[in-house]
């Protein structure tokens, strides 16, 4: 029953209750789809497996997306698993906390390397191990910011390497459009996740999304998973390489 009944899903990027990547899952499993999670690391692992235990028959895998090895591991157990892979979620992203405040002329060449090859070169990383086992065609989504085409106080680096992301989504859907596979962004508004506790001032850009976006409220992670949702089904099956912004507005105003 459902939009993604039959359909097999992999949800990365879930840390807690609060993760974008966990709304995502909660919206997919509404819908029927079978899901399995990764976790970056022990640190995470109970909190994740605590989550994913509440959704019956979900499946938990390690992968920190740093490593090749892992993310290979974590193709070979997939199609052990599920065989057929119908959706990927990309909901990852880091940069050192030094850099997410201040100016962007002193980001350091170790700090710009680390927020890229987490925060973007990810997203192909994991995209080029699991694409062939999409062999009933797919949809893969990843989660960007405005931060990408604007110069945003404090996102700094992060805005550099989302811009990346969203290049990478077009070549990305370029690449995979003639195996059935579409790849799309969601640029969703702030939410008040644990990534965010990294930005500085955090509360002062909701503030000003609450006065300013059309709809006069922030972004409630719920909104994102169904945004999500749609990019995973057949639904927004005429829609590839696509940025698709779920922030009440926000972007057209000011
Ligand atoms: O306002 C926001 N929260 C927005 C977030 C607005 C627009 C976009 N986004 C994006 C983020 O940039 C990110 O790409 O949404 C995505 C999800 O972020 P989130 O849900 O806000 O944050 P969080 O719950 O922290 O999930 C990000 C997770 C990591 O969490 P922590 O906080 O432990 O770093 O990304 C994962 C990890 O679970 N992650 C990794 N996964 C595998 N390997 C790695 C890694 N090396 N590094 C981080």
């Amino acid at each position: 029953n459902g939009l993604l009944a039959g359909k097999n899903m992999l949800v990365m990027g879930v840390a807690n209750d609060r993760s974008i990547a966990w709304a995502i899952a909660q919206s997919l499993a509404a819908q029927g789809a079978r899901l399995a999670f990764t976790y970056e690391s022990e640190r995470v692992e109970e909190r994740v497996r605590k989550l994913a235990d509440t959704i019956p028959g979900s499946i938990l895998l390690p992968c920190n997306v740093t490593a090749d090895e892992e993310i290979e591991g974590l193709a070979a157990q997939i199609r052990e698993s599920f065989g057929v892979l119908h959706g990927l979620v990309h909901s990852i992203a880091f940069a050192k906390t030094e850099e997410l405040e201040g100016m962007f002329v002193d980001t350091s060449r170790a700090g710009f390397a680390l927020a890229h090859d987490i925060s973007a070169y990810s997203l192909t990383a994991v995209a080029q191990r699991l694409y062939p086992l999409m062999t009933e065609g797919g949809s893969i989504m990843t989660m960007t910011y405005l931060g990408a085409e604007r110069a945003l106080r404090n996102y700094n680096v992060m805005g550099v390497a989302k811009a990346a992301l969203e290049a990478s989504v077009r070549y990305l859907a370029a690449d995979l459009g003639p195996h059935g596979i579409r790849v799309n962004a969601v640029s969703a508004g702030p939410i008040r996740t644990l990534a965010a506790k990294g930005i500085k001032d955090f509360n002062a850009i909701l503030r000003q999304v609450e006065e300013k976006s059309p709809l006069r409220r922030t972004t409630d992670a719920s909104e994102v998973g169904d945004t999500a949702m749609f990019l995973l089904s057949p639904l927004s099956r005429g829609i590839t390489g696509e940025v698709i912004y779920c922030d009440n507005g926000y972007h057209i105003v000011g």
